[in-house]
């Protein structure tokens, strides 16, 4: 670092893969003075609030990496839950992460004036920072069916996101509501267990097969004598990926082609019954919903202890739920697999940018950003992982450690004091987001399905070119795009 550059001050918001990624980055460039804030006792994010059972990765886990840890032990090609959590603590504790966070600290307002902003937690303490990271992931808030009767019933009932380890479920009768990416790692399990399983089915998803290969010892001691080997694995996999998946749910006609015949020939000829087939085929294109990756689910739903109910909910009791027909399925515990509300981000904190303005108010036409991490007023914040990041079924650790590449280079410049303060200029904004919507349409997200890949207008929260353009357009910051200052400093006291 030479002599003249500035040390900002930064605030870190979670402690989950992008909060760890970011504090381990921002130190390597040598900004030292930072906080991570954590409303948990415990870091993780995702990976820390979902313990329910069969949780995994439905990303390769040498995919599902930090591209500066590569780790030989992972002992499936999805890894589980616990063993992610296990590995981000381990990089965390390995770097240092765990000193710059604080626990059970969530933030209660976050305030910016004149080059600052003012945070204020749930400890009463105050932070100025010269930035502020947010780092609350995407798929953190639970969401509630909304469901007559939901809170009259009387045995044991709970999200998947907070999944209740006290019941035991053995030899119990148990429903499960939501057919998505989640159901479909717990309905194998609970099978396995329960006396007998009622999966509610509102619309069935697409569902592409992949065997979770064990890696045996002999595997794991190959990578750990050569990391090329990860690497290549993960080489294959970015292949895939991008070359096929993302391809197919982008419009691109062939693969997609190819990609729909595959899991169609896989439902026709792992699903033998009629009947339940016809129950398990959409009517939308493959890849307008997250497509479910498992060769377990299927199966599953085809055990004897299992049913498969689509005809509707029409309330739930005290004792289960009343279906469409008017019939009562009696349950000792109910499952809500009912995802999340992807779009709320920092909420609900009170995050204030210029002249006071709130988020609601600056989203409230439209969910709005420049390349997915800057709203137009806020200036010196960032957003990990927001609206338009996400790339079909691909890596967010991939995603994330390019927005801290492009974050690092912004802060380099404000070391330098080129600038005070940095915020998206309005028309950027609208511009990215004119160019999201255009390129929107030609993919599988609009085929006429709802999902957490829209936002409340219908449009897709997802970025709709190739993972190459994205890395590309993400290489360097273009100045232009923003509106920079020099500010003069004024005490906290005069900005709270
Ligand atoms: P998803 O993929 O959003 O799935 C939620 C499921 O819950 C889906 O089948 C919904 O049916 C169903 N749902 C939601 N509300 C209701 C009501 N009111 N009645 C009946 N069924 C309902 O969430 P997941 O947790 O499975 O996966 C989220 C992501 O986590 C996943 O994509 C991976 O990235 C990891 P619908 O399809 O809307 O008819």
């Amino acid at each position: 670092m030479s002599q003249t550059q500035r040390d900002p001050k930064v605030v870190i918001i979670g402690a989950g893969m992008t909060g760890i990624l970011m504090t381990i980055k921002l130190r390597e460039a040598g900004i030292r003075d930072l906080v991570i804030l954590e409303k948990t006792d415990r870091i993780g994010g995702t990976w820390r609030e979902n313990t329910y059972p069969g949780v995994a990765c439905d990303v390769a886990a040498h995919m599902y990496t930090y591209s500066f840890e590569l780790n030989p032990e992972w002992s499936h090609r999805y890894a589980h839950g616990d063993e992610i959590q296990t590995y981000f603590e381990k990089v965390a504790r390995k770097y240092g992460v765990m000193d710059a966070v604080s626990f059970n600290e969530s933030v209660d307002h976050c305030h910016y004036h004149n080059g600052k902003w003012d945070v204020g937690t749930s400890k009463g303490r105050r932070f100025e920072a010269d930035f502020v990271i947010n780092c609350t992931g995407i798929l953190h808030h639970p969401a509630y069916p909304n469901i007559k009767g939901l809170d009259s019933f009387e045995g044991a009932k709970f999200h998947t996101a907070r999944w209740d380890h006290s019941v035991d479920l053995a030899g119990k009768r148990v429903g499960i509501i939501g057919t998505g990416s989640t159901s479909a790692q717990i309905v194998p399990e609970l099978q396995k267990k329960v006396q007998k399983l009622t999966v509610f089915q509102r619309t069935p998803h697409w569902l592409f097969p992949s065997e979770n290969y064990r890696y045996s010892e002999q595997d794991k001691q190959r990578f750990r004598d050569k990391p090329e080997r990860i690497w290549r694995t993960r080489r294959t996999n970015e292949f895939f990926l991008q070359q096929f998946i993302t391809k197919a749910v982008t419009g691109q006609k062939l693969p997609n082609f190819i990609f729909s015949n595959l899991c169609k020939a896989y439902l026709r000829f792992s699903v033998g019954d009629p009947e339940l087939r016809k129950k398990l085929t959409p009517d939308y294109r493959v890849g307008c919903k997250r497509i479910i990756i498992s060769n377990q689910y299927y199966p599953a739903l085809q055990k004897e202890n299992v049913e498969l109910h689509t005809d509707g909910i029409r309330e739930i009791t005290p004792k289960g739920v009343i279906d469409n027909n008017g019939v009562e399925h009696e349950f000792d515990v109910l499952v809500l697999a009912t995802g999340f509300n992807p779009v709320s981000y920092m909420r609900p904190m009170d995050m204030r940018g210029e002249n006071g303005q709130t988020i609601d108010e600056a989203w409230e036409k439209k969910i709005a950003t420049y390349r997915s991490m800057f709203m137009p007023g806020f200036p010196n914040n960032f957003l990990m992982l927001g609206p338009n990041t996400p790339i079909g079924n691909y890596s967010v650790i991939a995603m994330s450690e390019v927005q801290c590449g492009y974050i690092l280079k912004l802060m380099e410049r404000w070391r330098k004091g080129e600038f005070d303060a940095i915020d998206a200029k309005p028309e950027a904004a609208q511009s990215f987001v004119a160019r999201m919507k255009d390129g929107l349409k030609n993919t599988v997200w609009v085929g006429g399905c709802s999902s957490w890949y829209l936002d409340g207008d219908g449009d897709p929260i997802l970025w709709p070119y190739t993972w190459k353009q994205w890395e590309e357009e993400m290489e360097e910051p273009n100045l232009a795009d923003f509106n920079t200052s020099q500010c003069e400093p004024e005490p906290l006291s005069k900005t709270a």
